[in-house]
């Protein structure tokens, strides 16, 4: 990795009533719950399809100092309670364990994208330690979050699983945001197949196709929605950070 911190946006993808029953007690006491997720790439927020969340993994529920209730991993927990997202520097308060499997098929609000709700899906390759444990999916220029969701759509076995009901995942299809010269407006769809991927667990294919997607997309990469539509990313990414701060649908996390 790369010297000093990583900055990442911290996108807030608001809990849905009826919240998951590990959570209802959150609920009952009228808190909004927004499950965390790191992204470096804030200008593609329009793209979202979904929020992944590794099943087999641990997560908390803690409370900031604004009275709302974030969900993430412990480790993530410890590093905003050292970022003054809590009360007391270095400690992270009551918190409420859970398992991600609890939190699959979960109903989100998330900024700037056109579906008004969005689930909570599986992805098995999610680390641990690396951000917030959360990752909001956006399968048109993420070659990760297309094969996951390629993975759930081609395997009802997959799906009965983890018990994703099949209106969390067929309806939802990547949505072109942004054009790339060469690779057009789908660009980790483009890679996928030129790599012939089989699966989120390809990891050397997957690798090759981000590192495709990646270095065009900042370079050359031209918004076709939103309030920067016919811009270039590199020049406003930095804005549509901004303004999903304005707003406080997403806030800054280092580690
Ligand atoms: B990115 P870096 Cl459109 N495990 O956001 C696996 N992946 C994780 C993660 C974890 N614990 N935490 C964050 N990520 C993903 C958007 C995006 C991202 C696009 C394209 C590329 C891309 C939508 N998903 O990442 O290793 C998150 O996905 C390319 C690597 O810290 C986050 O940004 O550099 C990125 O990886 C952070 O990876």
């Amino acid at each position: 990795e790369g010297v000093g911190p990583q900055e990442y946006t911290l996108i807030k993808m608001k809990l849905q009533s009826p919240y998951p029953q590990k959570l209802s007690k959150y609920e009952k006491q009228k808190l909004e719950v927004s499950l965390v997720a790191a992204t470096l790439r804030p200008e593609t927020m329009y793209g979202q399809t979904n929020c992944w969340i590794r099943p087999d993994m641990d997560y908390i529920a803690f409370t900031t100092k604004d009275k709302e209730v974030f969900v993430c991993t412990k480790r993530s927990a410890l590093n905003m309670a050292y970022q003054e997202f809590t009360n007391k520097n270095g400690e992270i308060g009551d918190f409420t364990e859970l398992k991600g499997e609890d939190l699959l098929g979960a109903a989100l609000s998330s900024p700037m994208t056109s579906h008004d709700t969005i689930y909570a899906l599986p992805m098995l390759t999610i680390k641990s330690d690396k951000g917030t444990g959360v990752v909001t999916s956006v399968p048109s220029d993420s070659p990760d979050d297309y094969a996951a969701l390629v993975d759930l759509k081609k395997k009802p076995a997959l799906r009965e699983k983890y018990g994703i009901k099949d209106h969390m995942v067929v309806p939802f299809e990547p949505i072109p945001i942004i054009d790339i010269p060469e690779l057009g407006d789908l660009a980790a769809v483009y890679a996928y197949d030129k790599f012939k991927i089989q699966s989120q667990n390809d990891k050397d294919k997957l690798q090759e196709a981000k590192d495709l997607c990646y270095l065009k997309g900042f370079y050359d990469g031209v918004l076709i929605v939103g309030d920067y539509k016919g811009s270039k990313v590199q020049d406003v990414k930095n804005k549509c950070k901004q303004d999903m701060l304005k707003q406080k649908t997403a806030t800054v996390y280092y580690e």
